[in-house]
């Protein structure tokens, strides 16, 4: 049962001895995210505002140079983590290769690695759609002490200690897992603290939402377009709805609250899918598994994929169980 009076911090302390490694090193972790997740928060609200306080590129009124948001994204979670000696290598979307904080402190002991989307669904921010932030949180394989190497993040999804993304929508949400249930806290912004406002998320046993970029209908393998049809088709419980706000972590979170499944399949503009499994596709499916729901690439579940390089893309279907059940009778059938 949530207990809307808790603040995340309070639920930080209360859950930690549930985690099997509980030394308190991952809940310092998590305590940043939400740091970070505030300061974000703070500057994706202002969006609205480039146009009147200045344009991106240009310099704001505290002579502070203006960043594209999801640079600023990346810096601020990236200083965060670091700069509070927290974890022992970084890599983000936004940047080719991965950080090991060893190279920049040299006594550095920490024991996670974290992956970060800073700021998924970017292109929505110009007309003030939802966006998120999505984290994936594993221990290092390496010892510790010494400079993580790509073996730390290329670790197969089950591998993940935590995972969790911050929407940052009509209210701003931080969602998170670390193995044990799903949880949910929403932003007072009058406070400024995150209270715990959906304990224990499960999607609904039914969905009936389905959410796709149809644009791409004609590329789609043949499994979707009978999969869309037989979505669309007055049988049943049926025809499903159409959602699509093309920002993964809204899209996702709806279909976890309401019950649904999401799908970005590949297609021939991009023949490998277009989400990437490190950053994206591992923690979005860690959280809908531990909340009861499926994530698969068509093939394989998408916790047991071996990844190989730290930004590579895959097909991505997820959401409730008897929405991906449905789907893969069509995949089945196509072979
Ligand atoms: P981004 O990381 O460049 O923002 O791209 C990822 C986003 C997802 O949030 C969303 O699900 C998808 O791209 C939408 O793609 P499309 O515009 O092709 O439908
Ligand atoms: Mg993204």
């Amino acid at each position: 049962m949530e207990n809307k009076n808790q603040t995340l911090g309070e639920f930080i302390i209360n859950n930690q001895n549930s985690f099997k490694y509980s030394s308190g090193e991952l809940s310092r972790l998590i305590n940043s995210i939400r740091l970070a997740a505030k300061v974000v928060n703070h500057e994706v609200n202002k969006a609205g505002l480039v146009d009147i306080i200045g344009e991106t590129g240009k310099t704001n009124v505290q002579d502070e140079k203006q960043q594209k948001l999801d640079v600023y994204a990346n810096n601020k979670f990236r200083n965060t983590l670091i700069n509070r000696n927290i974890i022992c290598g970084l890599a983000s979307e936004e940047d080719e290769s991965f950080i090991s904080v060893n190279s920049i402190d040299k006594n550095n002991q920490n024991s996670y690695v974290v992956l970060i989307d800073p700021l998924d669904g970017s292109s929505n921010i110009d007309v003030n759609v939802s966006v998120g932030t999505i984290f994936s949180v594993y221990r290092r394989i390496s010892e510790i002490g010494s400079s993580v190497t790509i073996d730390d993040f290329l670790q197969k999804g089950r591998n993940q200690v935590a995972a969790g993304y911050i929407i940052y929508g009509t209210s701003t949400m931080l969602v998170y897992t670390t193995g044990d249930g799903v949880n949910g806290f929403t932003l007072n912004p009058a406070i400024g603290s995150f209270y715990h406002s959906h304990a224990n998320l499960k999607f609904p046993k039914k969905g009936s939402i389905y959410s796709i970029n149809e644009g791409n209908y004609f590329q789609f393998p043949d499994y979707v377009k009978k999969y869309l049809k037989f979505c669309q088709m007055e049988e049943d419980d049926r025809p499903y709805t159409s959602r699509y706000i093309g920002s993964l972590v809204s899209d996702f979170h709806r279909n976890l609250i309401k019950g649904g499944i999401f799908m970005y399949p590949n297609t021939s503009k991009n023949p490998k899918g277009k989400l990437r499994l490190l950053y994206e596709c591992n923690p979005i499916s860690f959280i809908c598994e531990q909340a009861g729901g499926l994530a698969i690439d068509g093939e394989s579940n998408i916790l047991d994929i071996h990844p190989e390089t730290l930004h590579q893309r895959i097909p991505f279907y997820c959401g409730s169980e008897k929405m991906i059940n449905q789907l893969q009778t069509f995949i089945k059938n196509s072979k």
